[in-house]
């Protein structure tokens, strides 16, 4: 049985056992890695940082030079996603290798305040969501965002844990400017992140370093060292901070000789958030932001690293999933996957190893419970369109700034089903210009996709919704932004 030691660096939200039983990984190729001895596993989770927020991606300012570094000496997916548009049910599905609508990270109300409020709800903070519940051995972190400071008894600042123990609160022990934005967390995590990875390699035991990290979430946040040392202002300055801890974590898997037996995963849980505008960060081409679905919402930068196991300087264009590293990561380690659910992951062994592109069903992508849309091979197909509705958009919240498509960036929740709209993603990947019903492509590519959403939904069975319930804290979050009119509510 592999033995491994798990650690969790800073998570938000709910924890799934990695280990169970399942015929999924047996079905990918049986190439092995040529490592020597149980690989171990680090999967960089970044929060709201975009798909083109990497130099490598193309972001003009070139201030990622560990990641960019990383991807020459790795694999780049420019085809990967989230499982959802928001921070929270993307964590999950990352974690369970299921769908949230699966696995019940989700509101059955698409388009309530549960799209907004559960990204700062609460749930895991009770004990039973405990990372040490769940199969992780050692944990630093929080169970939320640093959102706050909420200063009072009924709504207290969010608390630290390491393992079991609560080591303080944000911004009472861990300090924390928000006029500023100075914080040393980032630093922090590097250090806890280097100092489990070198005690792991002293005991000769294989570990997964879970290390998720939230600078690039707002309030966006960097240490005194990179303050004001971006041209792309505080955002950038949190990228940089971010891409230097990448680049510390590497160095210290080579000045250990255990980077040939270390497979190390770059990503981010959605979208970055459009609506912070200069302040938040970039998805690239992309279409909107965070909160939709999409392809700013959910198209996500991923970097895969494994010297001597993954060649150096390649692109796959596998279609990908952050749910894919739930079976990658069990297919690598030889355990099944479980074999009494449905998990929605594929292993991405074949893409990793041989740079073979593996054909999958399609990639749905949701809000709530409804499905807004999927992908098929370059193909996207939305059934249904929202952006914000329209008070929200006119209070000053533009989830889609400079780039509203007529009957495609709608603020009325509205249904496409009839004549879902389809755009080309690799002629388009701007998704401005829908193709006709009428064109052959459409004829063609259309029933394939129906036929898919059909079989996916005929078998698909909805876990109990967990969110909605919104925590008192995260309501008063919302009150403090501005409480989002639900009014279009009436209107689906
Ligand atoms: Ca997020």
């Amino acid at each position: 049985m592999f033995s491994v030691r798990f650690a969790l660096m800073f998570c938000a939200l709910s924890y799934f056992p990695l280990a169970a039983r399942s015929d999924i990984a047996r079905s990918s190729t049986q190439q092995s890695p040529k490592s020597a001895g149980k690989p171990n596993f680090i999967v960089m989770l970044m929060d709201d940082m975009g798909w083109g927020d990497l130099g490598v991606y193309g972001e003009p300012n070139k201030e990622t030079p560990n990641l960019d570094k990383m991807a020459s000496e790795g694999m780049l997916f420019p085809d990967f996603y989230s499982a959802c548009p928001l921070c929270s049910p993307s964590r999950a599905a990352l974690l369970s290798g299921r769908l949230p609508i699966r696995n019940g990270f989700y509101s059955d109300n698409a388009f309530g305040c549960n799209g907004m409020c559960i990204e700062y709800t609460h749930l895991g903070q009770q004990p039973r969501y405990h990372p040490l519940r769940h199969g992780f051995d050692e944990w630093f972190g929080s169970s939320n965002c640093h959102l706050g400071p909420f200063n009072n008894r009924d709504t207290p600042n969010v608390p630290v844990f390491r393992d079991a123990d609560m080591v303080g609160r944000y911004y009472e022990d861990f300090p924390f400017n928000k006029q500023t934005g100075e914080a040393n967390l980032t630093q922090i995590y590097i250090n806890e992140a280097t100092s489990f990875i070198e005690k792991q390699v002293a005991t000769g035991q294989p570990f997964f370093l879970y290390w998720a990290v939230d600078a690039t979430h707002d309030p966006v946040y960097a240490s005194p060292d990179f303050l004001g040392t971006s041209r792309r202002g505080i955002y950038g300055d949190a990228v940089r901070e971010l891409d230097s801890g990448v680049g510390r974590i590497l160095q210290t898997l080579q000045k250990l000789k255990v980077d040939n037996n270390t497979f190390v995963f770059f990503s981010s849980d959605n979208g970055a958030a459009t609506y912070n505008k200069a302040k938040g960060g970039s998805n690239g081409p992309f279409l909107c932001g965070k909160e939709t679905t999409f392809e700013g919402g959910m198209r996500e930068p991923a970097v895969a690293w494994w010297p001597g196991v993954v060649q150096g300087g390649q692109v796959s264009f596998q279609l990908g999933s952050l749910m894919d590293l739930f079976s990658t990561l069990l297919d690598f380690a030889d355990i099944p996957a479980p074999s009494d659910r449905t998990i929605d992951g594929i292993s991405l062994r074949p893409a990793l190893l041989s740079n073979i592109v593996t054909d999958r069903s399609p990639i749905f992508l949701y809000r709530g419970d409804l499905l807004m849309a999927a992908r098929v091979g370059q193909y996207k197909a939305h059934f249904w369109t929202w952006t914000n509705s329209w008070s929200e958009f006119h209070s000053g919240t533009d989830f889609c700034p400079g780039q509203e498509v007529k009957g495609v960036t709608t603020h009325k929740q509205t249904n496409q089903t009839a004549s879902p709209l389809l755009f080309d993603l690799g002629c388009d990947p701007q998704e401005k210009y829908v193709i006709p019903p009428s064109s052959p492509i459409y004829q063609q590519q259309m029933p394939a996709i129906l036929k898919a959403v059909k079989e996916h939904l005929a078998t698909l069975k909805p876990g109990d919704p967990q969110l909605n319930w919104c925590d008192p804290a995260v309501m008063l979050m919302l009150k403090l932004k501005g409480s989002r009119d639900d009014s279009d509510k009436k209107e689906i």
